[in-house]
């Protein structure tokens, strides 16, 4: 792809509100290809920080820079051409399975699709529904289960094959095999990608190349689990609590 994926956040502050500060002086840079997980308290300022890298909203101060161009000089939509979202509350519409899976690739062929959904581990239970690849969803997509919604949404990704990856983990339980089968695929997808990822599980955490504890809108420490683990801050009384 055209975009590599480095990205920098530079001074970032934004506020949904008028008044008042939501994020404020968000600095932090990511290398081309590296995990991000995004951890801290609930309205930390997890979500903004990528509502604001899709430009969902624009930051009112500062500036957030993909491969050093400034994204508020980007169209929205080319800007999303080069990102893809898995996030807990899957995005499917009324249609087959190979439309919603093609979604964000319009002119991928059917053999295309099912490549991608084999990568995603999600082929062996399309094969299982009465209709396979034709089966029509529902867009809350009855009769599928939730990890199978997930599947079906890391199959997309993997099918448009974006130079940024933002990932919201699920924290409703899944059963075991399934989590299994989705830990695989995102590892995947995730490979030689800049992604984002609102982690919920410590596996993700320990793993990232650089893990960013936010509290009340400001990064209060970032770096590896293991130079957290030393700085005996936040994240380390977190981790050991
Ligand atoms: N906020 C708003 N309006 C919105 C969304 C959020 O005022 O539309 C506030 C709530 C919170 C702050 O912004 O005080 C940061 O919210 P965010 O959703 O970024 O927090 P989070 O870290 O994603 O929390 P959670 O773990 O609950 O998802
Ligand atoms: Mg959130």
């Amino acid at each position: 792809p055209s975009v590599k994926g480095k990205v920098e956040f530079q001074e970032v502050s934004f506020s949904y509100e008028k008044e008042g500060t939501t994020v404020a002086g968000l600095n932090f840079s990511v290398k081309e290809g590296e995990t991000v997980a995004l951890v801290g308290p609930t309205g930390a300022g997890k979500t903004t920080v990528v509502n604001l890298l899709s430009r969902f909203y624009d930051a009112d101060k500062g500036q957030i820079l993909i491969d050093g161009h400034d994204i508020q000089k980007v169209k929205r939509s080319s800007l999303r051409s080069h990102m893809a979202f898995v996030l807990q509350d899957s995005f499917l519409f009324e249609g087959t399975i190979f439309e919603n899976i093609r979604y964000g690739r319009l002119d991928a062929t059917d053999e295309e699709v099912i490549k991608a959904a084999k990568l995603a581990n999600a082929d062996s239970f399309i094969k299982k529904l009465s209709k396979g690849y034709s089966t029509v969803l529902s867009q809350e997509g009855r009769g599928i289960s939730q990890g199978q919604k997930q599947l079906l949404s890391i199959a997309r990704a993997i099918l448009a094959d974006p130079s940024l990856l933002i990932l919201d983990e699920a924290t409703s339980s899944i059963d075991t095999i399934t989590e299994m089968k989705i830990q695989e695929a995102l590892q995947r997808l995730m490979k030689g990608r800049t992604s984002f990822v609102i982690a919920h599980r410590l596996n993700t955490i320990q793993k990232a190349d650089q893990i960013l504890v936010l509290h009340d809108g400001g990064i209060l420490e970032k770096g590896t689990h293991e130079e957290l683990l030393v700085n005996k801050g936040f994240y380390h009384s977190l981790y050991h609590s």
